[in-house]
């Protein structure tokens, strides 16, 4: 008998609770396929339990934009000095309550934990859910079952250290486990030492435990097991995929993108195994409509062509949505050209980071952008009939009221062009480029005061006091209006399946 075999014959009676705490979201959370597939390769039982998808309400990204869209992003906006002071404060109880672990969730916890037996949980988990990990896991504790948890978060030392003091968790993971989660798995099973692993964190192993290395992404990869997902109850069907990991630029200062488990620096997979993935997922799922969640898919121009090229002869009748990163590297794949053929290949949607339309803000978040080149690209792509979403940030350390006029302006001149904008306030967060050069150069910052980092969520609490005030607030109550005016338009029915989704 092969070693793979006694090995296989040795899991195949072991239970193993996968819980999916990141899935507020009509797909399958991409993370806990790749979990599964080397786990159920090596003879494990494998369930996934995924509380948020039931238990707590979905939500949608985008919504239907009314007026009270727009009167919650005045309120979360304002900077009305007694508002802007509540602003956190609220923030914080908003979040509290949201992500609390509610009644039903504890009961399905319980049933879960106590339905048969359990030989080891694990836990997928974004920072949000601290309070339902903490639940899952003082569960796991009373029932003397081991637990290790994961997330794109935890490679982030200084974030693992606050979230090892939770009761009943056994080790933390930083990195992506696709190829050794097996051994780790027996290894929790057997109660042998788990810190010969690296990316493995314990308390005892802590003061020089490391994040694993990025993996390799080799055509073994597994391929992501989505069965879990319960594929009748959405309509819509729809596949995420990734054809590589991280992104090809890496540069702008205020990305967590590039900086997480699976971020930390650019690969990308070899074609054949991407093309063979978007086939077998098809074929598995009944579904010919894909989501890619590279950070930028025209990070490798190869793969970028080969999608477009193959995309239909894989899968005949595929309809797909991408986030592209528009640089100042010329065209970058996204000329006129490239756009129709892209479109013909069934892609419908492109998320991509305006941020600003002011180009020495662009200069300063080091996006590598041009704003002319942007405008060029918007034009281009919905002229193709490519539906376009954008994310703007406003407060971004910096900046002026002239500079929320430039993006005001720019948008003005694309205001039919663009589906779709997302505002989102600056973010300080640790890990990020942001950091480093605030935490050596605080002076360089004079907008921004009284920062206080919270690792345990992986994000910080600041006070931020552009110059001209009134000026700034005014200007900023003008974007708000306008983003929500663009949004209350409906949406091209070509991409309407993929509101809400990107
Ligand atoms: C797709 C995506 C979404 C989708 C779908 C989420 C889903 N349910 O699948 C949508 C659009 C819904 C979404 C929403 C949000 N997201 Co999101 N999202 C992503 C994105 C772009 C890709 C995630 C992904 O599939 N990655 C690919 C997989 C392979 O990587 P992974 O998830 O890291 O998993 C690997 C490892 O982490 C590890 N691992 C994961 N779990 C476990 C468990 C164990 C036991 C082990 C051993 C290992 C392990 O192994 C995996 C395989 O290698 C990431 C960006 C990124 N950098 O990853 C952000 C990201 C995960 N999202 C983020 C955020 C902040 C959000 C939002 C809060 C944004 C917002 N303000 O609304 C919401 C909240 C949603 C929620 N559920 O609460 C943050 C981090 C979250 C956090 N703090 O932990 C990220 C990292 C973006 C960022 N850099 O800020 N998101
Ligand atoms: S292009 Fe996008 S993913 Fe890449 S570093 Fe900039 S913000 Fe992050």
């Amino acid at each position: 008998m092969g070693s793979s075999e006694s090995f296989n014959l040795a899991t195949s009676q072991k239970n193993v609770l996968l819980v999916d705490l990141n899935n507020e979201a009509p797909f399958p959370t991409l993370a806990i396929g790749y979990l599964t597939t080397p786990l159920k390769n090596a003879g494990y039982n494998v369930d996934v339990f995924a509380p948020l998808a039931y238990v707590n309400k979905i939500l949608p990204r985008d919504v239907e934009e009314t007026w009270k869209n727009y009167a919650v992003q005045r309120i979360r906006f304002a900077a009305h000095p007694m508002i802007e002071w509540a602003n956190n404060l609220i923030y914080n109880m908003v979040s509290k309550y949201r992500f609390r672990p509610t009644k039903p969730f504890k009961e399905a916890v319980a049933e879960q934990i106590n339905k048969e037996k359990v030989d080891v949980v694990l836990i997928s988990a974004y920072l949000q859910y601290h309070e339902m990990a903490t639940e899952i896991c003082a569960r796991a504790k009373q029932q003397g079952i081991p637990v290790l948890l994961g997330g794109p978060f935890f490679n982030v030392k200084d974030v693992t250290k606050e979230w090892l003091d939770m009761e009943g968790v056994t080790a933390i993971f930083g990195g992506e486990p696709e190829f050794v989660l097996d051994k780790l798995v027996d290894d929790l099973i057997h109660e042998r030492d788990l810190s010969l692993h690296p990316g493995i964190f314990t308390k005892s192993n802590f003061a020089v435990a490391q994040a694993a290395p990025p993996l390799k992404m080799t055509k073994d990869l597994p391929i992501p097991d989505l069965g879990f997902f319960s594929w009748d109850n959405h309509p819509h069907r729809i596949i995420p995929l990734m054809t590589g990991r991280g992104c090809g630029w890496g540069k702008c200062l205020f990305c967590s993108d590039v900086t997480t488990a699976s971020t930390r620096s650019y690969r990308t997979r070899p074609e054949q195994a991407v093309l063979e993935e978007l086939e077998l997922q098809s074929k598995r799922y009944d579904c010919k409509n894909f989501i890619f969640f590279d950070s930028k898919m025209n990070s490798d121009l190869e793969m970028w062509n080969c999608i477009i090229d193959n995309m239909q002869k894989v899968v005949p009748g595929a309809t797909w949505v991408a986030t592209v990163h528009v640089d100042g590297k010329g065209v970058n794949g996204l000329e006129r050209e490239t756009l129709q053929k892209a479109h013909d290949a069934g892609l419908r949607r492109m998320g991509f980071g305006l941020e600003t339309g002011s180009q020495k803000l662009n200069n300063r978040m080091l996006k590598g952008t041009k704003v002319e080149r942007m405008g060029q690209f918007i034009k281009d792509a919905s002229e193709i009939g490519i539906s376009l979403r954008a994310s703007v940030i406003l407060g971004y350390p910096g900046e002026t009221y002239q500079d929320i006029e430039q993006t005001i302006l720019f948008i003005e001149e694309h205001f039919e062009q663009l589906d779709r904008l997302h505002l989102a306030k600056f973010k300080a967060i640790p890990s990020t480029a942001f950091e480093t050069r605030f935490k050596k150069k605080p002076f360089k910052y004079p907008s921004i005061s009284h920062l206080e980092w919270n690792n345990m969520f992986a994000r910080a609490d600041y006070k931020f006091s552009p110059p001209e005030k009134n000026k700034y607030r005014n200007a900023k109550r003008r974007l708000i209006k306008l983003i929500h005016d663009v949004n209350k338009r409906p949406l091209m029915d070509s991409a309407q399946q993929f509101n809400g989704i990107m």
